[in-house]
């Protein structure tokens, strides 16, 4: 089943104001989405094993809403817009907003030692927390080893409950991939260091930052920070992962402790949340307009991409850049993204994970939201955005 709305309240006001008025400085105009294009990217994720997909656009007020497909296989019960899911690493945006909220309060400098404020937590007094928010400090990534074998790994750490020490110390087990600020490397561990920061810096636990900082402030109704406890509230997809063995059943994995990822990825939300999330980091209203700055600070991060702090950019076919994060937890893929100013924001999801078709066709959403119906040039520019290595776990794709 596909359905699709699309709402134009307070659009239609603006069209006509605008009609009236001639801006001093015109916005550049931005393809309308393909609304076409983003239905049929669904409908392929779906025929590729999700079962179900769905993606929601806000554009200065128009809202647009599609889905494909249920949200639990169970009771057949359809996927809705509104369901809430795991966003896994759209996780450390969040924890990079609460640090960057404690550097424009005086709490904290980015280009000061970790080890300043956690003394002697790291084995390398170099690395800073501007190496850690944007993966340069060359810590290791524990889940590398955790999600090797892919559904006997999360099994593995489904109910568990880890301190931030225990999984740092997994990663020290191993060498350092790179001496600090050398290269972006990306790494799980960056963003348990960003929640220990968080906490030693704030006296509080990640949860009540997230709360007081961001979720209230913006009024996030679906938003809310899950560990340990193993479900989701509310109404919610259901995850399903694709195991590593072809034929083999999907596996529900709905349910999780999610503390393998703590800040580094365990927090639920909606595709509304997440869209009005990214539009006010974008549009200036979450941090000083030097630290959104500091967060824009790119580093190539591979074919068409690039990493700031706890931000990433994707440049599109059509020359339209994009800024956001992807999330990757076992059952949800997430790409959430928002164009600069954060008028229009995407969130499109995926109930299935570990099926790279499934992540190469969500990521193609991107295109159909911000570039547009696409022509010829944008087809073959397209063909190449959608390139992603696998560097990391079997199955974990890190781009
Ligand atoms: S991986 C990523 C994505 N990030 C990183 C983080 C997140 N998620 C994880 O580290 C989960 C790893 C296991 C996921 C699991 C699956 O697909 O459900 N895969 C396996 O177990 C493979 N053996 C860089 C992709 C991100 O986009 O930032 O989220």
């Amino acid at each position: 089943m596909v359905s699709a709305t699309v709402g134009r309240g307070t659009a239609l006001a603006a069209a006509l104001l605008s009609l009236l008025a001639v801006p001093a400085h015109a916005a550049p105009q931005e393809p309308l989405p393909d609304l076409t294009g983003l239905r049929d990217f669904l409908r392929t994720a779906q025929q590729q094993g999700a079962p179900g997909a769905m993606a929601r656009i806000d554009d200065n007020g128009t809202v647009s809403k599609l889905t494909v497909g249920v949200a639990d296989r169970t009771t057949g019960r359809v996927l809705s817009t509104t369901d809430r899911f795991r966003i896994g690493s759209v996780t450390k945006t969040f924890s990079a907003v609460v640090l960057l909220q404690l550097v424009d309060e005086g709490k904290l400098s980015l280009d000061a030692s970790v080890n300043r404020y956690l003394p002697g937590l790291l084995p390398d007094d170099r690395i800073t927390v501007r190496h850690v928010l944007s993966h340069r400090s060359g810590l290791y990534d524990y889940t590398n080893d955790m999600f090797a074998k892919t559904v006997p790994g999360f099994e593995a750490v489904r109910t568990k409950v880890f301190t931030y020490r225990q999984l740092l110390d997994r990663s020290l087990q191993h060498a350092s991939t790179g001496a600090p600020g050398a290269a972006y490397s990306y790494s799980n561990t960056n963003f348990v260091v960003a929640g220990m920061l968080i906490e030693k810096l704030t006296g509080h636990l990640v949860r009540t930052e997230y709360q007081n900082r961001i979720i209230t402030p913006l009024n996030l109704r679906d938003t809310f920070y899950v560990h340990p406890d193993t479900r989701i509230p509310g109404r919610y997809a259901r995850g399903y992962l694709t195991p590593d063995e072809s034929g083999e059943p999907l596996v529900d994995a709905t349910e999780q402790t999610a503390s393998w990822a703590q800040s580094a990825g365990a927090i639920v939300s909606s595709t509304q949340d997440l869209n009005t999330f990214l539009s006010a980091l974008l549009g200036g209203r979450l941090t000083s307009a030097a630290r959104l700055a500091q967060m824009e600070q790119w580093l190539p991060a591979g074919t068409g991409q690039a990493y700031g702090l706890g931000l990433r950019r994707r440049d599109l076919s059509c020359g339209v850049s994009v800024y956001g994060h992807t999330g990757t937890v076992q059952g949800y893929y997430t790409y959430a993204f928002a164009s600069k100013d954060g008028h229009r924001s995407l969130t499109a999801v995926a109930n299935t994970s570990n099926s790279s078709a499934v992540h190469n066709t969500m990521l193609r959403t991107l295109e159909s939201a911000f570039c547009g119906r696409p022509t010829a040039t944008t087809q073959s520019a397209g063909a190449g955005l959608v390139e992603r290595h696998e560097d990391i776990a079997p199955g974990v794709v890190r781009d």
